[in-house]
């Protein structure tokens, strides 16, 4: 009886909040995501890591696709840009080029990011834009009503699968460590704490972050990743994994049943930005016409 925890009430939860300064990261447009969708930690978790950061919000870009996951940028007080289905990467990459001292993050849901978006990932990840890629993977097509998507699991019935899907799904961590990302993590919705801190530390690295977010989509999935289903499956990476051992991070990637989360690899490279620095600089040296 000892152990029982002590209610937060309301008022001091609001306080909480208040003091957190986090609401001031919010813009005045309330989500207009379903009640219970994941996504809404993932706001939350983003407002904080922006104060933990101590970033100024003008010099915050938030950059999506199409999608529920791609109205992400309505809900924060930042700049934003809400582009077309699956060119999220290419637009982020284009204002981080055209002014480095920007956050860039680029959010969307698992469709836009690997199926109609896959082509542009690995170049992302190989050239090491310093921008931080956030794919929030329910699973499944949420804004067009419950579709099949890349990541949806064996056996789930969708309104495209009425007869169970029978595609293997992709494996995006799998993915992101075979194309060079230089941090990949995972988190859940799930778990808020865990969420701001995969989100605060994929911010603060330099170079490509990629942020794997598993997130129940209440409305349309009500078999497959369910908040209960995700509970009992998502497990902690060992405390003695080594973040620098690419083969280590790859082997718990590939545990899909009980998918860890946490950090699952990192290093330090060069960016694009430094790679671009080289080539005026050589430009220049050779006489070239080099303006910027
Ligand atoms: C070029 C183009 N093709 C298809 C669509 C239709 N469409 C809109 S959102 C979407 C998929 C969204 O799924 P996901 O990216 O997983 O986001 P979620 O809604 O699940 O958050 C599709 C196929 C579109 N808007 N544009
Ligand atoms: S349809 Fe699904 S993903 Fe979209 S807002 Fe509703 S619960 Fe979230
Ligand atoms: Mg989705």
């Amino acid at each position: 009886m000892g152990n029982l925890r002590q209610p937060v009430y309301l008022e001091e939860k609001l306080k909480q909040v208040r003091e957190s300064g986090r609401l001031d990261i919010r813009s005045k447009a309330l989500p207009t995501w379903c009640p219970g969708c994941g996504y809404f930690s993932i706001v939350d978790g983003v407002a904080m890591a922006i104060n933990k950061l101590q970033i100024s919000q003008k010099d915050v870009t938030i950059v999506s696709g199409i999608g529920c996951a791609s109205r992400f940028p309505f809900f924060l007080d930042t700049y934003g840009f809400h582009t077309l289905h699956g060119r999220t990467l290419p637009v982020a990459t284009g204002i981080k080029v055209a002014n480095d001292r920007l956050t860039v993050l680029a959010v969307g849901g698992d469709g836009d990011a690997f199926a109609i978006g896959g082509a542009h990932i690995p170049h992302a990840a190989r050239r090491n834009v310093d921008i931080t890629y956030l794919v929030f993977d329910n699973g499944i097509y949420g804004l067009t009503k419950g579709q099949t998507s890349p990541t949806s699991v064996l056996g789930f019935t969708t309104s495209t699968s009425p007869y169970k899907n029978q595609d293997q799904p992709l494996n995006p961590l799998l993915m992101m460590l075979s194309y060079g990302t230089s941090w990949v993590g995972q988190s859940y919705a799930g778990d808020p704490r865990h969420l701001s801190e995969m989100i605060t530390q994929a911010m603060a690295h330099r170079g490509f972050s990629y942020l794997h977010i598993l997130s129940p989509c209440v409305t349309f999935d009500k078999t497959s990743r369910t908040y209960i289903n995700l509970k009992a499956q998502v497990r902690w990476l060992p405390d003695d994994h080594d973040s620098s051992d690419k083969m280590a991070a790859m082997k718990y990637a590939m545990d899909t049943d009980n998918p860890p989360i946490g950090l699952f690899y990192k290093e330090s490279r060069p960016t694009l930005a430094d790679n671009l620095d080289l080539v005026i600089e050589s430009a220049r040296g050779r006489g070239a016409r080099a303006t910027v």
